[in-house]
Parts: C-alpha cells; structure tokens; sequence
C-alpha cells in the first residue's frame, strides 16, 4: 500500500477490516454459512472479526458497537429479527461505517442505513414449498392438515416462508394449516413442537419445516410415535443442507426448497466495493432451486455442504 491513509473506509491497499456479527450456530445452514464466510474472508485478504450472538439481538447490538468502536472498515451481519435496528444502524452510519446486511434482512423504513443486502429470497421458497403440496395433493379428495414449524419468531426467514407458503397453498381449499408454532430453527425445538403437535393434533397429515434442522427433529419425534415420516405424515422443509438432503433421499422428507448458505465470496465482494466508495446494486439476491427425492440422490455426491 502506499500508507497514505486518508481516504476513511481503509480501502483494499491498507487491509479491509471486516466485523461480522452472526446469528448463531442454530442450524446446519448456518455452520455452512459461517465457515463459508470464513474461508472467503480468508481468500479475499480481509481480516475478519467474527462474534455469535446466540440467536439474540442485544448480543448483535452489543458486537455491531464493539466493531464501530474498533473503527472496522465495513460491518456485516445477519439480523436474527426483522425490527429494532435503527438506532444501532444510525450509530454506525454517524460514525461513517458501511453496513451490508448479509442473509437476513431488517424492517428499517430508512434503507439509507445499510448499503446492500445480499440474500436469498425467502418468500419464494415459502412459494416452492406450497407450490409443490398443492400439486402433489391434487389428485387427493378432502382435507389436507398441514402442520406448520415455524422459524425464530420475528426472523425475515419465518416470517416471508410462513407468507410465500400461505399465498401458494391458497391455490387449494383443501390445504389447511391446522397448528403452527416456533421451533426456533432448532432440531430440538423441531422435535419438541413436533412432539406436542401429534399429541394435541388430529390427522396430521403434513408438516411444513421452515428449515432442514427442525424437519429432521421432527422425523425423530414421528418415528418416535412409531408413524414413518414421508410416509404416514409428508415432510416439506427449506434448506437443502447434506443431513436434509439426506434424509430427502432417502424418503423421509418429501421436498426441500433450496436456501443457499454460501454468500461469502459475494459478500467479500460487495464489502471491497462498499468501502472503495463504489456503487453495489441495493438487493443481491442468491440463485436457489429446489429438491424432489430423485433428484436429491442425484446432488447429494458432489454437495458442498
Ligand atoms: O434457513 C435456517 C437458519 O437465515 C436463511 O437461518 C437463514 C435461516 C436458515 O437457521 O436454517
């Protein structure tokens, strides 16, 4: 570099500074996704300060005002819920810090407060997902009970899967979503909620996992109530990560919306372009499909994650 460090952002001579404040370590997704962002950071030659906030916004608000303390060069993460950002937002703004809000995407009616967001496009795969059941029931006479495992409630994941679903089902009179709750994007609280609908709920003939982790507690607890998941009860999850996948080939799961966990080449991109003052489209959204059993068996030898 040529040590003349008058430009604010740093900029790629001196050595991008990047704070990350991640969601957690809730979900296969998510394992995928930071290492992801690790490795590119890696490759791209930006240091990267990396925190967990458990799955909780005062620790994201707390490591977002470490990193502007720090004077990082760019701040990225990926808000657990959708509101209450503005102020933490405004913080790093007066404070001349770029925001890029990576995955997950925040309800500040100022948009000036972040630079970009890059992620994927969560109310279409709530769409495939209902898409799919509305055809696959359209050859079945009477109602269809669906059960609904919610993600982290006030997530944008939750919150647009449960909308783009709802929208596509309405397709069918039939398709019913009769109990639906949070399982907060755990296997664990899959398998809990799950637990509880089969004893609080009659006929459950489908469940509806907002992602892979709490379909897969869920076959536990349906196996567990000696009923075969895929079978007896149809599972449609979100995701598509390796133990999804897997379970989708072999029967256990039905269908599986792709979500795509690995932005972190794109985000190390967009964080040299924010803070070498260059313009960045407002969205990036992730290229994504989806995952019948066949062509699961198809992907999954050569699957990434
Ligand atoms: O689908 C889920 C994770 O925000 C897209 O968070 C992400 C979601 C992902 O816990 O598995």
């Amino acid at each position: 570099g040529g040590g003349d460090n008058s430009d604010a952002g740093g900029g790629s001579e001196d050595g991008i500074t990047m704070g990350f404040a991640q969601v957690g370590a809730e979900s296969g997704w998510r394992t995928a996704n930071t290492k992801d962002v690790q490795d590119a950071a890696k490759a791209a030659g930006i240091d990267l300060k990396f925190t967990d906030a458990q799955q909780k916004q005062e620790n994201q608000i707390k490591a977002i005002r470490s990193y502007i303390q720090q004077q990082v060069d760019v701040i990225a993460f990926s808000p657990v819920v959708e509101s209450g950002w503005d102020t933490v937002l405004k913080e790093a703004k007066d404070a001349g810090i770029p925001v890029i809000l990576t995955d997950r995407s925040v309800d500040s009616a100022d948009t000036s407060l972040y630079a970009t967001f890059l992620g994927s496009d969560f109310v279409q795969e709530g769409k495939s997902a209902g898409e799919w059941l509305v055809e696959d029931s359209a050859a079945t006479d009477g109602p269809v009970n669906i059960v609904e495992l919610q993600g982290t409630t006030g997530a944008a994941p939750a919150l647009d899967r449960k909308e783009g679903f709802e929208a596509a089902i309405a397709a069918d009179p039939d398709l019913k979503i009769v109990s639906s709750q949070t399982g907060d994007f755990t296997r664990s609280g899959g398998k809990q909620v799950m637990e509880a609908f089969l004893k609080n709920t009659p006929d459950i003939d489908v469940v509806y996992a907002h992602n892979d982790d709490m379909g897969l507690g869920a076959i536990e607890a349906i196996e567990a109530a000696g009923m075969v998941p895929g079978k007896d009860i149809k599972i449609i999850t979100v995701d598509a990560v390796k133990d999804g996948m897997t379970a989708l080939s072999e029967g256990k799961i039905n269908f599986i919306a792709e979500c795509n966990p690995l932005l972190g080449a794109q985000l190390m991109d967009l964080a040299e372009k924010v803070v070498n003052g260059e313009d960045v489209p407002a969205r990036v959204v992730t290229e994504e499909t989806t995952f019948t059993s066949e062509q699961a068996k198809e992907a999954l030898p050569t699957r990434k994650y």
